[in-house]
């Protein structure tokens, strides 16, 4: 062989090496709903409500019945995700205020790190509700840190918060996008800044009026009052009803540009969360107001997405896995007819409670994975929780994580459909804490209120002991505490001893 020759097929081999090893390291996108219940998705047992994108999805992967967030709202929620660690092992990990300064310590191993430090481009698009900069008081007018990049993600396309949360903006890499900067964003969660109109003040700006006692009556957005008071950014301002397509389009953006290498995306949709205003071609869709209509329009993204991997040819070597973060809800604060128009559809399916709530309807998730071709599609009712997915992937990538402190646990082989038994025991965390093990699930007693009547939800809440076989009590009716008190006692000392980890 010549010299040329040789060199050509060296050239080759090293071409060929790169890319073949690149290419078995599977993507990875989580794709995030907000305040999706268990029985809100067709492939769920919903008959009122179709999802046939998802529902696909879960035809071509794994769909857990026994899946969990850890918290039963957003902010505790998402924060296990990412870190691995439960929520109410730290202060101030409650629903947040847009405003919020991070709540991330930046020197923690979080999932997005597990990637990186496997070689995948990382990003997040969609909601964050994990707080920014070091402080509340913050110059929304600069680039702010840290943030998503500081935790682990290379792109951000954010919003800060909620869609019911001032500032309504999106940030680019930390950066409020479309911004004017003569007329820049000050935001305030005390007193009212500037002279913008409140709902409470201006209820007859209101396209979407909020129910009363709830609040979101402050600063109006898009013809929408919000909680929290926001002056300037107009031309950074979004459009409710466009929330879904930029999305979906920074998230199609991300996937196209990281075709060649393996990525990561948390893909963190807003919907069904409040205010619920879908695109227009999806109002009117679902016959369920527009609640339901935004769960075809999610269901919609899922399919794009889906489409989009299909055509760059990487829905084979793509892991996708499809979640939400806490229970649903219907009225979380605007009168949008999710009650009246609800037509007998069960959110939280065959589970009592929702979303706030310690009873399985606030933390027992739809949960899918999905990975053409590599794993068995089919049920399981393995006990898995999206605390888990550090500890996962860390042990996919062969990265020793003993040194570090979480509560994340290798569930990789339950997640591919081989292992069907998942976790040991799980706690839960609502207001109060509970352990799932098995199929007994215990509460533990606690004087906070067992009513929220602002959004009709059983909390779960009790001064005596809860324990629940849900092996036929799956709607959590018939507390055994007194016929089981070892079980009881079981339970408890479980508790006892992850509090005082
Ligand atoms: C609550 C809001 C609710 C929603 C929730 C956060 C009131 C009365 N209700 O405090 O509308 O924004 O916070 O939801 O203010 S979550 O999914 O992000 O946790
Ligand atoms: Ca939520």
């Amino acid at each position: 062989m010549n010299c040329k020759r040789l060199l050509l097929l060296s050239f080759l081999t090293i071409i060929f090496f790169t890319n073949s090893s690149a290419q078995q390291k599977p993507n990875v996108i989580i794709i995030n709903a907000d305040d999706l219940g268990y029985g809100d998705l067709s492939c769920y047992g919903a008959t009122k409500i179709h999802t046939p994108n998802i529902d696909k999805l879960a035809a071509s992967g794994i769909r857990f019945t026994n899946a969990h967030s850890s918290a039963a709202t957003c902010t505790p929620s998402r924060y296990s995700l990412l870190t691995g660690k439960y929520a109410w092992r730290k202060n101030g990990t409650g629903i947040l205020p847009g405003d919020a300064a991070l709540i991330i310590p930046t020197d923690t191993l979080t999932l997005p790190k597990v990637f990186k430090q496997a070689g995948y481009a990382t990003a997040i698009v969609g909601k964050w509700h994990l707080g920014l900069g070091n402080t509340v008081e913050k110059n929304w007018n600069e680039p702010v840190a840290p943030g998503p990049r500081e935790v682990g993600f290379d792109y951000s396309f954010i919003f800060p918060a909620t869609a019911d949360r001032v500032p309504t903006v999106f940030l680019e890499n930390q950066t409020i996008v479309g911004l004017d900067k003569t007329d820049p964003i000050n935001v305030d969660y005390k007193q009212k800044v500037g002279n913008d109109p409140t709902g409470k003040e201006n209820p007859e700006l209101l396209k979407l009026k909020s129910s009363p006692n709830h609040g979101h009556d402050q600063t109006i957005v898009n013809g929408i009052g919000r909680i929290g008071y926001m002056t300037g950014g107009k031309t950074a301002r979004w459009t409710d009803e466009e929330l879904s397509f930029t999305f979906l389009s920074k998230a199609k953006t991300f996937i196209n540009k990281n075709k060649q290498q393996p990525f990561f995306l948390y893909y963190a949709l807003n919907q069904p969360h409040v205010p619920r205003m879908p695109a227009t071609m999806f109002k009117d869709t679902s016959g369920l107001g527009y609640r339901g209509d935004v769960i075809v329009e999610l269901d919609w993204c899922v399919g794009e997405i889906m489409k989009e991997l299909t055509y760059l040819g990487l829905n084979k070597n793509t892991i996708i896995i499809f979640t939400s973060d806490n229970g649903p809800v219907l009225d979380d604060g605007y009168q949008d007819e999710a009650v009246t128009r609800s037509n007998g559809h069960k959110p939280a399916g065959p589970f009592r409670g929702g979303k706030y709530s310690i009873f399985e309807g606030g933390t027992r998730m739809p949960f899918i994975v999905s990975w053409p071709g590599n794993i068995r599609p089919g049920t399981s009712d393995a006990l898995v929780c999206q605390v888990d997915f550090l500890a996962s992937f860390a042990g996919l990538f062969k990265e020793d994580i003993t040194a570090f402190k979480s509560d994340s646990k290798d569930v990789l082989n339950a997640l591919l459909g081989k292992d069907k038994k998942g976790r040991n025991y799980l706690i839960e965390q609502a207001g109060a804490l509970a352990v799932i093990k098995d199929n007994w699930k215990y509460i533990a007693p606690n004087n906070l209120r067992p009513y929220a009547e602002l959004t009709a939800t059983e909390l779960g809440n009790a001064p005596v002991p809860q324990l629940y076989d849900l092996s036929n009590d799956i709607g959590e009716t018939n507390n055994a505490a007194n016929q089981y008190p070892e079980k009881v006692k079981e339970l408890e000392g479980l508790l006892q001893q992850e509090r005082s980890k």
